[in-house]
């Protein structure tokens, strides 16, 4: 029996040390140390010995196992991986297409909002935000707009009921970004050169140049002498380099805010002659700057409330805005 072993771990070492490659080795491996293996069916016939051999041929027998397995693992790790994909034990097959990962990217009113930031910011404009859930106050009252004002219906609103009882002031989703010009006026001294970029919400039906969430480019800018001329200027040299085209045709038409005097709106051509309003503005009226604590005897400015989406949709050549927001990713993945 002790011969035996001796043999058989003798040969096992061999046969596994010896083993040129990952296929020898297995081959071995599973010879010796296998379910029906050398070593397994020694252990088979440990119940053909008589009781007091039995015991001891099973020590020794457990011993060569250890022996050979410690062998045989420390071979294993020798053999690189590829060498075990040579052989088909991890198969990687190199010929096999790839799995396309697919990269994220813009929306592209993130896009049209990025540029824009970045001419304003070059014209030295600052980036400033408000609130999307604003007070009747900033919204409307502190525009001139107030409750009885028949420009109300201008914005057709989403008022919200307001949690708290004690406090009596009315809240609305904001249907434009001038608030902001408000809350900036109210926190820092002139001379203000501001644009306010933002979501905005209205009540109304939606066809293909109209949502009731849109996006707003609200523009601010107030110093001792400041006109018409001004405003101009900025928005012309605005549009030439968005559009990277200095023939872009630009319309202004008179019109009314009452948070402006006088009020124009801005319209740009889509071509074939037609227009597209793209942005409301005016001379900021004297008593939203006193509203705001500026004195208006010494201040003047100019400010416009230009349709982020629109400015996209003729960058772009998209004829329904409705596609901004249905997250549908034939339409996406062209930006
Ligand atoms: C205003 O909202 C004014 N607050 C703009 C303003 C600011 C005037 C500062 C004077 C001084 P208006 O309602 O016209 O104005 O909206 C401004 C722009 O928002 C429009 O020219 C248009 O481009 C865009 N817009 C308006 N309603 C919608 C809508 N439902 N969907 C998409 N864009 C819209």
């Amino acid at each position: 029996m002790g011969t035996d072993l001796e043999k058989i771990k003798e040969e096992g070492l061999l046969a596994i040390s010896g083993a040129q490659d990952f296929l020898f080795l297995e081959e071995a491996g599973r010879r010796y140390l296998g379910k029906k293996g050398v070593i397994a069916d020694f252990f088979d016939g440990l119940k053909d010995l008589p009781a007091e051999e039995r015991r001891a041929a099973g020590q020794k027998a457990n011993a060569v196992k250890i022996t050979l397995q410690e062998a045989y693992d420390k071979k294993r790790a020798q053999f690189t991986i590829e060498e075990r994909q040579k052989i088909g034990a991890e198969k990687i097959d190199v010929t096999m297409p790839g799995q396309a990962v697919e990269s994220g990217r813009l929306h592209p009113l993130t896009l049209v909002l990025r540029e824009a930031e970045n001419i304003f910011k070059s014209m030295g404009f600052e980036v400033a935000f408000g609130p999307e859930v604003e007070t009747e106050w900033y919204n409307f009252d502190a525009l001139n707009i107030p409750e009885w004002h028949p420009a109300r219906d201008m914005w057709d609103t989403f008022w919200l009921k307001q949690g708290n009882t004690k406090n009596k002031e009315k809240i609305l989703l904001r249907t434009h970004t001038s608030p902001v010009q408000v809350r900036y006026m109210e926190k820092h001294k002139p001379p203000i050169r501001i644009i306010a970029p933002g979501k905005v919400f209205r009540y109304e039906a939606t066809d293909a140049s109209h949502e009731i969430q849109f996006h707003q480019v609200e523009g601010l800018m107030v110093d001792e002498n400041i006109s018409v001329a001004n405003f101009k200027a900025i928005v012309e040299t605005f549009f030439q380099r968005f559009f990277d085209n200095k023939n872009i045709k630009i319309r202004l038409r008179p019109s009314y805010f009452p948070f402006t005097e006088p009020s124009f709106e801005i319209d740009v051509s889509r071509g074939e002659g037609k227009w597209l309003e793209l942005a409301g503005a005016g001379m900021v009226h004297p008593k939203v700057l006193t509203a705001a604590g500026v004195d208006s005897s010494k201040w003047q400015g100019f400010a416009f409330g230009m349709g982020l989406d629109r400015l996209a949709m003729i960058k772009y050549k998209i004829n329904d805005i409705r596609l901004f927001y249905q997250n549908d990713l034939r339409f996406l993945n062209q930006f």
